[in-house]
């Protein structure tokens, strides 16, 4: 399967996307051995509220990068929707598109609204299109709840999305946003107070306190369903891409918050797997329910007892004991 994966066959890819969609030990598996071949690709996270026209402006700019001999993987994440695997209508429409072209592959992903679920499923997903060669991948999450710093975090580029209009648009952009986004997209432009919202996310803009990347973040302005603009955000996509120094930054940034996110995934299964004492951790959660234990020392009696587990797991003392001959 890896060598269909890094060959590029769509079925494989597809197929392993489902694999890391249901975690568990064949996620990590697929991921142990397609991960040296990823590392290439730019990932790019678009996030903004529902309906600002992401998934427009998504297209129109694959249309665009393809026009540029670059091959692009879509990946659309939607938190709000328990839907799985499928893809909701938009997607389906999308994929009809671009079905003809091989350098483009589309695909829905399925999240379960749990915490990190979001950055999870997409991140792997994202090593499997990587290895599988395609040059961008464009996370597309609907910015609700903790979706949009999650997306930013797997992302090696954060765009947000808004739309002119009262309530949703500026005012819908949180603080964490103005920190995160590399760049800012004001889309329906031919509705009115485009021009508005783009100068208002401009002296948002002038609070920010500037960062390490000498990269002020442009302000544009699409029509994606005639593709005004679209030209523009590519070229401002492309010259982000380009600068080498903030990008490794990202990379490592990126590398960081995956493993964070598995480690402590994993500390939390074993928590709950509790092999050696059984029930431990539910009496701890009564603890903390009735108040005689506060969460801070609950959790450390959980992270105390699952490294004591693991140093006295057989396979574990070989291990250890390997590694201390050297
Ligand atoms: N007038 C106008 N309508 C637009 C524009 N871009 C997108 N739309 C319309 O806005 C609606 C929502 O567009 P989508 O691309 O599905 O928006 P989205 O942000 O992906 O939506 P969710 O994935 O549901 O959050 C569709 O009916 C689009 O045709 C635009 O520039 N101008
Ligand atoms: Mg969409």
């Amino acid at each position: 399967m890896v060598a269909e994966i890094v060959g590029g066959d769509r079925r494989s890819v597809a197929r392993a996307i489902t694999v890391v969609e249901g975690k568990g030990p064949a996620a990590a598996a697929l991921i142990r051995s397609v991960y040296p071949h990823s590392g290439k690709a730019s990932i790019i996270g678009v996030t903004g509220s529902p309906g600002v026209g992401k998934s427009t402006l998504v297209d129109q700019a694959t249309t665009i990068l393809r026009s540029r001999q670059r091959t692009v993987g879509v990946l659309a994440v939607d938190p709000t929707s328990p839907f799985s695997g499928g893809a909701v209508l938009g997607d389906r429409l999308r994929m009809q598109l671009h079905a003809p072209d091989p350098g483009v592959f589309v695909r829905s992903m399925a999240t379960r609204g749990k915490l990190g679920g979001i950055a999870s499923a997409s991140s792997d997903a994202a090593v499997i299109l990587d290895a599988a060669g395609f040059d961008v991948i464009i996370l597309e999450t609907v910015g609700v709840g903790q979706a949009e710093v999650e997306v930013s975090s797997a992302s090696d580029m954060t765009i947000v999305v808004a739309m002119p209009g009262a309530g949703d648009g500026v005012q819908a952009l949180k603080a964490g946003l103005m920190e995160t986004a590399d760049l800012f997209v004001v889309n329906k432009s031919d509705h009115q107070g485009a021009d508005r919202s783009v100068m208002e996310i401009e002296s948002m803009l002038e609070l920010r306190e500037p960062g390490p990347e000498e990269w002020r973040p442009p302000v544009l302005q699409t029509q994606a369903t005639s593709g005004e603009g679209v030209i523009d955000l590519v070229d401002a996509i492309d010259r982000f891409i380009a600068r080498t120094a903030s990008l490794e930054r990202r990379r490592r940034g990126r590398a960081e918050f995956r493993l964070r996110q598995v480690v402590s995934a994993k500390l939390i299964e074993r928590a709950e797997s509790d092999a050696l004492k059984p029930g431990v951790y539910d009496r701890l959660i009564d603890q903390v329910v009735d108040t005689t234990v506060d969460p801070y020392t609950a959790a450390e009696e959980i992270v105390g007892l699952v490294l004591a587990a693991s140093k006295t797991a057989p396979e574990i003392r070989k291990k250890i004991s390997n590694v201390e001959r050297g």
